[in-house]
């Protein structure tokens, strides 16, 4: 057989290296710790541990780098990255961008945290504006409620209750029960840390740098970019809000 044979056959075989991000579509890659329940469990404080955030804002910082994404996300162990519809990286071949994804976070972790971790990674694709304004309300909303619900799983853990016992006194309430066992111990939930209830951000800041220019010796201004990262979120309309800035801030400059 001819070698160019065998790789032409062989090539039929990488069946999804053909599959492209739908062009003109907004893309989100999101990255989740894999079997992070447990990793943290040994290494964390819980509920919630600023050391833990601290390394995800750093692996969501640089996801949000490296892939020239234009607002990133995190909450619990999960990250999104957004991305404009005119984004062109790796051709936005779809196995390219999950497998870089999920491997980047892992990279960037596993060096700040100094142990290994692992993430997974998906693609999710918006239509419009109106669509990524709703994927980010979803995943806050999600991390609200895991919130108040690992408040409450860990509470009532540390006052002796097994796993079993804790996710049984858990199972089917809703939110008002829960914002009550947290009181009834001096837990007001609308007084934790905002970052741990809504998430952080992070996203692209224009700021002038002064300089001096060598030739001349004057005085000069350059606009750069730099990374914000913010850890007081508003919620639902306010977040809305706040989302059409970052977006209408990232428009690519007209022709
Ligand atoms: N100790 C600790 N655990 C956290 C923190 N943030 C998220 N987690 C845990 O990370 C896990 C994330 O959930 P999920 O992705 O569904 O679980 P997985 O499948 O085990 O990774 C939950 O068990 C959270 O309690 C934190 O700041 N500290
Ligand atoms: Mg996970």
């Amino acid at each position: 057989m001819e070698p160019d044979e065998l790789a032409t056959r062989m090539r039929q075989g990488e069946a999804f290296h053909g599959l492209r991000l739908l062009p003109g579509a907004w893309t989100v890659l999101r990255v989740d710790g894999r079997g992070f329940s447990r990793f943290t469990e040994e290494r964390y404080q819980k509920p919630f541990d600023p050391a833990f955030h601290q390394v995800m804002v750093r692996t969501a910082s640089a996801l949000l780098e490296d892939l020239q994404g234009v607002y990133a996300y995190t909450q619990s162990d999960e990250i999104s990255v957004l991305f404009r519809p005119d984004w062109s990286l790796f051709d936005r071949s779809v196995e390219k961008l999950v497998s870089v994804s999920a491997g980047l976070a892992s990279a960037t972790f596993t060096h700040a945290a100094g142990v290994p971790a692992v993430f997974d990674g998906r693609a999710w694709l918006g239509v419009d504006e109106r669509a990524v304004l709703d994927y980010f309300q979803w995943r806050q909303s999600d991390g609200s409620r895991c919130a108040l619900h690992g408040w409450c799983y860990w509470t009532l853990r540390k006052e002796g209750r097994t796993a079993s016992q804790a996710t049984r006194e858990l199972d089917g309430r809703n939110v008002g029960y829960k914002n009550e066992l947290l009181f009834q111990r001096g837990v007001n939930f609308n007084e934790v840390p905002l970052w741990q209830r809504r998430g952080s951000a992070i996203f692209w800041e224009r700021y002038q740098k002064e300089g001096v220019d060598p030739r001349t010796g004057q005085r000069t201004q350059a606009s750069r970019r730099r990374l914000k990262v913010d850890s007081e979120l508003p919620m639902k309309e306010a977040y809305e809000t706040y989302l059409r800035g970052v977006l209408s801030a990232s428009e690519p400059a007209p022709a």
